[in-house]
């Protein structure tokens, strides 16, 4: 278009010049022919070069048709690989599918780990399944690992797994690659409350790129706490060390890295990361690899549990109920010392977190029903002797014998109470337990009957005995003296 409009200027000049020429005869007749020759010329060479700029404005025109064929043939090769990238994602997720285990799918209730899953199907393969470490219906939701059904260990994948070369700079820990795993923290928090151990594997190749240098650090990797660690193998952080240095192996016997040697020759270091206070590695930095010649690539493997935390016995706390497998926030029944207690477990917590339980009290919880009642029929004036109280209203479990000795059947505490009607003497009545004196109830020596009458609480363990005796006096016949016991708090043994 630009051309077109270009070139019909021109000849309109032209044109113009033309009708000038010959329609002006003033102007006709103050013009040579070599005058007008020289016009006409000049004309032509306006011509001849708008022609030759014509031509070339169409070679653009036909390079840049071919340059659009061009991007076209790779924007349609690039949808081409787009296609078979998503067709490969949609199969990767059909085989995850395929490999979880028929009740995850069918219930959709993902088990906590790995090793739950093989313990609840022996048969089942090593693959990437759903697990829910902070429990169902809690915490977060169910994340995606690789289940090693060989060991039953629980691996989480992230975004550092291939070798990759960090990138040339040179201060230490210029060059910094944060990792993202495919599980919350919360997630590998539970999973590391679960499991026995939990460790990470990493690797250095290095060309004269060193992980200390002149006893400076140039490269660290971050624990999950944000903590710079410099210990490349092991649980021990107070120190720098690569596995070499623990097997007392590396390169130059003096350091404790292979890559520390800073020598031109490619080393590596790899190891064990093994403290599962710090694991995962959030983070990992390096740097001083500016030599032209030198490089450092990191590999780390997945985060990896295995083994399965016990409780033993009766649960003795929240975290005890969390790791068997309740993870729903209420009330619960724990085991206390010597008692039943009832307390609250926010499951929102994990255990470690403050909150996570709220101790409500102790349960009144009896092994067994522990009680007497029992009253004494006939005068009684033997002095120092244990009263017998013939009369039992009750005695479950035969505690009372029927010389009036009590036998503690649990332990714990009691109240004992005995009312008494003395003769017109003074009367004394001793309380022992295993031939110990405790307490006394007395009468004065006033004429007539009186009452007298006494409570007390011991603590007793099963099989002390607690008897009644009459120091000096007399007891009233006819019922008028009770001797009542119960178990107000038993000490349990569980
Ligand atoms: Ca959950």
């Amino acid at each position: 278009m630009y051309l077109e409009m270009k070139h019909r200027t021109i000849v309109s000049i032209f044109l113009a010049l033309l009708f000038t020429l010959a329609s002006s005869d003033k102007t006709t007749a103050s013009l040579t022919n070599d005058q007008i020759e020289i016009k006409f010329q000049t004309v032509f060479d306006l011509l001849s070069r708008q022609a030759a700029e014509n031509v070339q404005l169409r070679s653009q025109i036909v390079q840049l048709k071919n340059h659009i064929e061009k991007q076209d043939v790779i924007i349609e090769h690039l949808n081409g690989r787009l296609d078979k990238l998503m067709n490969l994602n949609s199969k990767v997720t059909e085989i995850n599918i395929k490999n979880r285990p028929t009740e995850t799918i069918s219930k959709t209730i993902p088990l906590r780990t790995c090793l739950d899953i093989r313990s609840s199907d022996p048969s089942a393969t090593s693959g990437y399944y759903y697990v829910d470490p902070d429990g169902q219906q809690s915490g977060d939701d169910p994340i995606i690992v690789f289940c090693n059904m060989t060991d039953g260990s629980t691996m989480v994948p992230h975004d550092s797994e291939s070798a990759i070369q960090a990138t040339s700079c040179l201060d230490p820990g210029c060059y910094s690659r944060p990792i993202i795993y495919s599980a919350t923290m919360r997630q590998m928090l539970a999973l590391i409350q679960l499991s026995q151990s939990c460790r990470q594997f990493i690797a250095f190749d290095c060309n004269a790129v060193p992980f200390e240098f002149n006893s400076v650090p140039q490269a660290w990797w971050t624990d999950r706490a944000g903590v710079a660690r410099y210990h490349w193998a092991g649980s021990n952080s107070s120190v720098h060390t690569c596995q070499c240095g623990l097997d007392d192996n590396c390169a130059l016997t003096s350091l404790k890295c292979n890559c520390d040697s800073v020598a031109g020759v490619a080393l590596r270091d790899q190891g064990y990361l093994t403290n599962q206070d710090q694991l995962p590695v959030a983070q990992l930095n390096f740097g001083r690899t500016i030599v032209p010649s030198s490089y450092g690539v990191h590999t780390l493997g997945k985060f990896e549990c295995s083994g399965r935390t016990q409780v033993s016995g009766m649960p003795t706390s929240c975290a005890d109920l969390w790791q068997i497998g309740n993870t729903l926030t209420g009330f619960y029944t724990i085991k206390g010392t010597n008692t039943i207690q009832s307390v609250y477990c926010d499951f929102t917590k994990l255990p470690g977190d403050q909150g996570l339980q709220t101790l409500i009290g102790d349960i009144d919880v009896k092994s067994s029903n522990v009680h007497f009642s029992v009253q004494l029929r006939t005068s009684f004036n033997s002095a120092n002797s244990t009263i017998p109280f013939e009369r039992v209203i009750s005695n479950p479990g035969d505690g009372l014998d029927m010389n009036g000795t009590y036998t503690a059947p649990k332990s714990g505490a009691y109240l004992f109470s005995f009312d008494s009607l003395s003769n017109d003497v003074t009367t004394n009545i001793d309380l022992y337990v295993n031939n110990a004196f405790q307490s006394v109830s007395s009468s004065g020596s006033g004429s007539g009957a009186q009452t007298m009458s006494q409570s007390v609480i011991l603590t007793l363990k099963q099989g002390d005995q607690v008897k009644l005796v009459l120091r000096i006096g007399s007891l009233n016949s006819g019922f008028s003296s009770t001797f009542n016991g119960f178990l107000l708090q038993e000490q349990l043994t569980l």
